[in-house]
């Protein structure tokens, strides 16, 4: 399978299961899952053929690990790992989070975020990264990448949830202002 072939079938994945299952006449259920016959069914009768083994392949491959396929009594299901914009409960355990956790946006955000902290905008919450890196690569799909790091540890013990997906991306309803150091900040 060539990579564009792949990066489309991821795109279309995630469009489907994150965002518009309504599009293909998929329903997703209340966690998130869908079986993946009525998925590949669905797709193909929309124009978008995948076969199971490119499915596969894209779920294995993934960079970012945004898929996880289950074994299940009726067969197989599918969900994104995270992301959604619809209605889903991951049902993903809180956890305890490192010290420092990384956020990646760009300049034009900082004031709105120093004002009222990182809010979860489209999505269910706000995306935290447990390393620099890749914080800098999520803030580099919009411009010029700015690195913020979040007192996860002071947060925690101040009574805020983490949860942890499947693909290591951590999840938290919101970070206020005096949680964040931006960039040439001194630590909180
Ligand atoms: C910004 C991708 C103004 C925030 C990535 C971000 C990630 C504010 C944007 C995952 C704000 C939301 C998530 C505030 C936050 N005022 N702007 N108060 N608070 N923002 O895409 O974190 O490819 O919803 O900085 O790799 O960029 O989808 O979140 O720039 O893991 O698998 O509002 O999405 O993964 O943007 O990215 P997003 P994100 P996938």
């Amino acid at each position: 399978m060539d990579e564009r072939r792949t990066v489309k079938v991821s795109k279309y994945l995630s469009k489907h299961l994150r965002h518009q299952p309504g599009r293909i006449g998929i329903a997703l259920d209340a966690n998130g899952w869908v079986p993946v016959a009525e998925l590949l069914g669905a797709a193909a009768a929309h124009g978008m053929r995948i076969t199971r083994d490119e499915l596969d392949h894209v779920v294995a491959e993934n960079d970012k690990k945004r898929f996880t396929v289950e074994t299940g009594p009726d067969g197989d299901r599918i969900r994104a790992n995270q992301g959604h914009t619809v209605t889903v409960d991951l049902a993903l355990e809180p956890a305890e989070p490192p010290a420092y956790l990384y956020h990646g946006t760009v300049a034009r955000f900082l004031d709105a975020i120093r004002a009222e902290g990182l809010r979860p905008m489209d999505r269910h919450h706000v995306h935290l990264s447990p390393d620099r890196a890749t914080a800098t690569r999520v803030g580099a799909r919009r411009g010029r990448p700015v690195v913020l790091s979040v007192d996860a540890g002071a947060m925690h013990r101040a009574g805020h949830t983490f949860l942890v997906s499947e693909n290591g991306v951590w999840l938290t309803d919101a970070v206020p202002p005096r949680f964040l150091r931006l960039p040439g900040e001194p630590r909180p």
